[in-house]
This record gives C-alpha cells, structure tokens and sequence, in this order.
C-alpha cells in the first residue's frame, strides 16, 4: 500500500472556501481529474478534481469545513496506479484556477455555479445520452443554467434529461444535491411518470386540510410495492374481465362432509383448494393461460408447470405466495399450503423466494362478501381469478326454481395474448369443472 494524502490545489485568490459537498466515500476507486467535493466561496464554487488514480482510504473534510489551499481532503492509497493516469498537481492547480476565474463574474447565488464542463469522472466516459432518449426531455435552458447546482449533479441532472429549474433544492440556501434530482425522478416516475408519458397531466397537489381535519400516514414498504405492480400492469396491459358463475352446490356438500371426517386429525380445506384444481384443469385445457409474453412482446413463452398464486390479504398490505407444482399435490396438501402461506405472509415470514415462479393467480374475497370485482393481471402471467362469495339462489332447472349455491368468477385477462372468446371458454371450462368435480379427476 502507498498512501498518499491529496490536498487542496492552488484555488486562487481564495483563502478559504467551504466544503459543500462530498463526491466521493472511503472505499471510492477514482482517476485523476475525477470530482472529490465541492467547495464554495462567497464568490463562486467549484468542484476539486483529484490530482492522483487510487482508492481512498480515508475522508479527511466533512460538509462544512472551511479549507484552503494544502489542506488534506483525503488519503488515497496510490499503489495501483499507472504512469500514464497520473498528472501532476500544477495540471490540476490550473485548471481549477481557471474555473475558479470562469466563474467570478457570475452575480447571484443561483449563477454561481458552473454547467458540467469540466472534471468528469473516467469511470462514466461514455456520451451523456441525448435528451431526446429521455422521458423528461424539455429541458429549459435558460432556468437550467440559473440553477443552483454543482457541476456535478448538473452532468447528473443532463443524464437523466432533468430540468434543475423544475427541481426543489433541499441543501443549504437551497442547493439542489443528487438526492434532491433522484426524489424528483421517483416522484415524477410515481405520480406524473406514466400519465406524463400518455400526455396526462399530473395530479395537482391539494391542501386538503384547508376542507377539514386531516392525518397523515406513510404507505407500507408493500402498499408501495404492490402499487408499483399494480400500476405498470394497469397501464401496460390490455385488460378485459370475463365474470361468470358456477354451481357449487355439490362441491360444498362434498367438501363439508370432507371436513366433517378430517376435523379430528385438525384439517380443513377451503373452497380455495378446490378452485385452484378446477383452475389447474383449465389451464391444462387452455395451455395459452399458463403462459408469458417474453420481453419483445413478440413470442409467448408457454409453461409447462403449474405454480399458482393466491393473494393473500395482511395489515402490511397485499401478498401472492406461490404454491408450487400445485398439480402434483392433493386438496388437503393445497389447503394446508395455503393455510401455511397465509400465517407466514401475515408474520412477514415470505421470502422472495415464496413470490416468485408464479404461472397464474387466484384472487379470492370470498371469506369477506362482494359479488364481484375486476381483478389486475399479476404481470407477467396473463390471467389472474377473482372469486367472489358464493351465495343461495333460485336456478330454473328445466322445470322449477331451485335452491343453488352459485360462485361469481371475475376473469382477467391479457387481451394482447387471449381473445375474448377464449377467456368465455376458460370461465365456461372451469364453471364445469367447480360444478361437477368430478370431472377434475379425468
Ligand atoms: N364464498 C363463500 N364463503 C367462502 C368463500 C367463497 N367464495 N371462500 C371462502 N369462504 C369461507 C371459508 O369457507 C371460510 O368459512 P368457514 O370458516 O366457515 O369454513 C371463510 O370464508 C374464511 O375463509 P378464508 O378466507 O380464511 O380462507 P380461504 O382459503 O378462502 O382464503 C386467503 C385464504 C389467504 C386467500 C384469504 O384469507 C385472503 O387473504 N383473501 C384476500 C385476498 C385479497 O385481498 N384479494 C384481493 C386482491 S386485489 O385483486
């Protein structure tokens, strides 16, 4: 190891200039010429470039120091570097010197700092990309160039195609840092991104506590989640809802007198169980369910294993564990499977593992009423079941009204990869099969 200590350059008729900002943490392998901080007079700022290629071992400035000229920013271990990266310090001195005068005349705060064109970091040397590639492409010049920003997030701001102007600084005297251009991105991705992209305009944010009194409250980590899912499949996906009933008035009888033989050995299975193997026979039959679009959207990709997803509701927020190869286990199996899911999702015991691999989902409010509801296709599979809560009704059997127990199914599919009349023919196929489950075993 050949420690070096990398000192502040001649920065010219600055005697002290504050610390602003730090580029770079202890552990950073940076070339010459690459940004370690910025510092700011009560004239100008300016980024201090390194003056040697290494890692740095160790900070040797905080936010708020006052430094000048041989101050000690940093120790860089200088051991791998090469002849040829290496330049020497009166290189460097001069050309911070220079954009030290560049920037002088500059009269407000906000014209203080420079555009990008100096000091970029080698380990990013490719083009900025044009602002034509990006999302957030109208950049207004005149209101980018009065920013407040160092050059370095300014070189940030163009990469990602961001006008500084629109972008709120949360740094002292209302610098904009990094941060303050990544929560503009995520925010404009979340609320204003995809309606942007679809020429919607944003939602307007509303005091709404001028109407009354009101209480915020964070989104969970899953909300989060869950909403971001839910929100590109809405947007990307084609959808259309085929609903649907079935009679299950034989499998309660059936599944009732089941669960009157296994309470004993503590076993209960759901109507879930028996519409996740009604739903595994459909997609044998329908082998254009069980599939996915690959990512040019040009091929499907059909699977031949059957994992099916269940949504599983919790304080946190939404889940789909996976019960896998689903077709090889026994109504029991599912039920206990499901059982153990469900505990484990409400405990946030669920690994990624148990959420991935999922062919189709099944989305059931059963236990808690509705009569129907449009469920979103869990992306990338391309049809996803609502069940909702089974309930007595007349049915005219040829002859006379009769007492049937009658499931509602709301199908949800990807119009891009199903037609309409296959998603009738999926719900008519597994209607069949809740009604007599017997066919299920052929
Ligand atoms: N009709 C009538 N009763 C039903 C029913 C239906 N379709 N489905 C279940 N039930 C009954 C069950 O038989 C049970 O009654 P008993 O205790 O008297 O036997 C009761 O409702 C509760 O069932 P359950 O909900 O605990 O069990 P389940 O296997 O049906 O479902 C699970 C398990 C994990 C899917 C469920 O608890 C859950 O979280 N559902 C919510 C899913 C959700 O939020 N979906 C919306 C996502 S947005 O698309």
């Amino acid at each position: 190891m050949s420690i070096k200590e990398i000192v502040v350059p001649d920065i010219g008729d600055f005697d002290s200039v504050e610390v602003i900002e730090i580029l770079v943490a202890e552990g950073d392998t940076v070339q010459v010429e690459d940004s370690l901080i910025t510092v700011e007079s009560d004239k100008a700022s300016m980024e201090i470039p390194s003056s040697e290629s290494g890692t740095i071992v160790k900070l040797k400035v905080n936010i708020g120091n006052d430094i000048s000229e041989g101050s000690v920013i940093l120790m860089m271990d200088v051991s791998d570097q090469t002849q040829a990266a290496a330049k020497t310090d009166t290189n460097i001195a001069t050309k911070t010197k220079e954009e030290t005068i560049r920037k002088e005349p500059e009269k407000s705060t906000h014209e203080k700092m420079a555009p990008a064109k100096s000091t970029p970091a080698k380990s990013s040397p490719g083009k900025l990309p044009t602002n034509k590639a990006s999302p957030t492409a109208n950049i207004d010049e005149k209101r980018f160039s009065k920013a407040y920003a160092s050059p370095s997030v300014r070189k940030f701001a163009r990469e990602l195609g961001v006008d500084l102007g629109k972008v709120e600084g949360t740094s002292r005297k209302g610098r904009i840092n990094k941060e303050d251009v990544k929560d503009f991105v995520k925010k404009a991705m979340s609320t204003g991104g995809s309606g942007a992209s679809l020429g919607i305009k944003p939602m307007p944010e509303i005091d709404f506590s001028q109407f009354g009194d009101i209480e915020t409250t964070a989104l969970s980590k899953i909300n989060k989640l869950t909403g971001e899912y839910v929100h590109r499949s809405w947007v990307t996906i084609p959808h259309v809802t085929q609903f649907d009933e079935a009679d299950i008035t034989e499998m309660e009888a059936f599944r009732k007198q089941m669960g009157k033989e296994m309470e004993k050995e503590g076993i209960k299975i759901t109507p879930l169980a028996f519409i996740v193997w009604a739903v595994i026979a459909s997609l044998k039959a329908f082998p254009r369910f069980n599939s996915s679009l690959d990512a040019t959207g040009e091929n499907l990709i059909l699977k031949k294993y059957f994992n099916i997803g269940v949504a599983v509701d919790t304080p946190n927020g939404l889940v789909v564990p996976v019960i896998r190869e689903a077709d090889q286990k026994s109504l029991v199996e599912i039920s206990q499977e499901i059982r153990d899911l469900a505990v484990k999702a409400r405990d946030k015991k669920l690994k990624p593992s148990d959420m991935q691999g999922g062919c189709f989902t099944i989305s059931s409010l059963g236990g808690i009423g509705g009569t129907k509801f449009t469920p979103i296709v869990n992306a990338p599979e391309v049809a996803i079941l609502g069940v909702s809560r089974s309930k007595m009704q007349p049915v005219w059997n040829g002859t006379e009204f009769e007492p049937r127990l009658v499931l509602p199914l709301s199908l949800s599919y990807d119009h891009r990869v199903i037609d309409g009349a296959d998603g009738a023919r999926f719900t008519t196929h597994l209607s069949k099969m809740l009604s007599d489950i017997r066919r299920m075993m052929v």
